[in-house]
């Protein structure tokens, strides 16, 4: 939740843009590079999550800065087979590198029904809903996975093993927005208790636990030693390591616990792996998929259902064309400060 107290700015999102990449720029990315970072992360702030918006872009600079990352490798695509593409990011972010094999991935999912997109020795610190949406405007469904730091126990566990993992899903509607869901595996994001920590909020019950292991309403302790749970206990468990084992076995990626930052002072961005299933709906015979989920919708709205995955997106998406993107004045500031963040 924004913290109600703080000043609230209006920008032009072609400004944020151009704001964004003057930074990633000036701390060692290429202008390619800079400009889809640009771009992602001032969508993520336009739609108005919080946790990977402008908020991020301190974690970006000092990663840069510590040189973890490299801000100007440049992906290596590879035409795997009929129905798998695999990008060796370079040690990069993975933006540039769904960037460089989106649309060999979408020409094969189109002509096979079904296409992976597997990236690995990448770094994702943003939304994953980016990742997705724009496959489904194009009429194809898509399923995201990335995982992230170690940080998160497993269900029964004594110590974190697994990120916070999260997976997005797009399909395409008729006459709408697409349906899109991004959620981490994890009882919440690491950014919002990063963010809880820094309001001083108090967290629910089974976010997470302390250095000891003990059941903690502490954003503070979690960051301290401590490590989040998974949603839904075991459930959500069983997701977290199936995304393990897609965007790190399956795409040649380092596991959550595998990759040693100790040696880069001011990294925050994990180095692991990405994978994408993109599908064609319309290989389905008798295509019906877009009349399908349009009655899944009404029947859920019928159900009760007031909100639907990504419709909060959406409206925030159309408050920020109309009014500017929302952004808190001291963090625009710092931004535009010359020695930000
Ligand atoms: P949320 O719990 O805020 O939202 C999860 C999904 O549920 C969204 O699609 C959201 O739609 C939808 N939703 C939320 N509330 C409702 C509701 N009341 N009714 C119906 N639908 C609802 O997301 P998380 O906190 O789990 O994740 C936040 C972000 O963090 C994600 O974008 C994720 O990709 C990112 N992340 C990135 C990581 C990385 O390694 N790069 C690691 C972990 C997380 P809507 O979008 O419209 O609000
Ligand atoms: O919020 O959990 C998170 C996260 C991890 C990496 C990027 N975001």
């Amino acid at each position: 939740m924004p913290d109600p107290g703080r000043a609230i700015t209006h920008i032009p999102f072609s400004e944020l843009c151009a704001l964004l990449t003057s930074i990633f720029e000036r701390h060692g990315a290429s202008k390619e590079v800079a400009a889809v970072l640009a771009d992602n992360c001032a969508s993520v702030q336009r739609d108005g999550a919080e946790s990977h918006g402008t908020f991020r872009i301190p974690g970006y600079v000092s990663t840069l800065e510590s040189g973890w990352v490299d801000g100007r490798a440049v992906p290596v695509v590879t035409d795997a087979a009929p129905g798998f593409v695999s990008v060796d990011a370079m040690n990069g972010f993975a933006q540039p590198a769904l960037a460089a094999a989106r649309t060999l991935v979408a020409d094969k999912a189109r002509a096979n029904g079904i296409a992976l997109l597997a990236i690995h020795n990448s770094h994702h610190f943003s939304a994953l809903w980016p990742d997705v949406e724009p496959f489904a405007r194009d009429g194809l469904v898509a399923l995201a996975f990335v995982n992230s730091m170690a940080c998160v126990v497993p269900h029964g566990g004594q110590h974190a093993l697994f990120g916070t993992n999260p997976i997005a899903f797009a399909a395409p509607r008729a006459g709408a927005d697409p349906l899109v869901f991004d959620l981490a595996t994890s009882a919440m994001a690491h950014g919002d208790i990063q963010i809880a920590a820094r309001e001083g909020q108090a967290l629910p019950d089974g976010v997470g636990v302390d250095r000891e292991g003990r059941p903690t309403h502490s954003p503070a302790a979690i960051l301290d030693g401590g490590a989040l749970c998974t949603f839904g206990g075991h459930k959500g468990s069983a997701l977290s390591m199936m995304v393990e084992i897609l965007a790190a076995a399956l795409t040649g990626g380092n596991f959550s616990f595998e990759f040693d930052w100790s040696g880069h002072p001011g990294a925050q961005t994990p180095r692991t792996g990405q994978l994408l299933i993109v599908i064609d709906p319309s290989r389905q015979a008798g295509n019906t998929f877009a009349a399908r989920i349009e009655t899944l919708v009404h029947e859920m709205k019928g159900a009760g259902q007031a909100r639907q995955p990504g419709e909060r997106r959406y409206l925030q998406r159309a408050a920020s064309a109309r009014d500017g993107v929302p952004i808190p004045a001291d963090e625009l500031d710092r931004l535009r400060a010359p020695a930000e963040p």
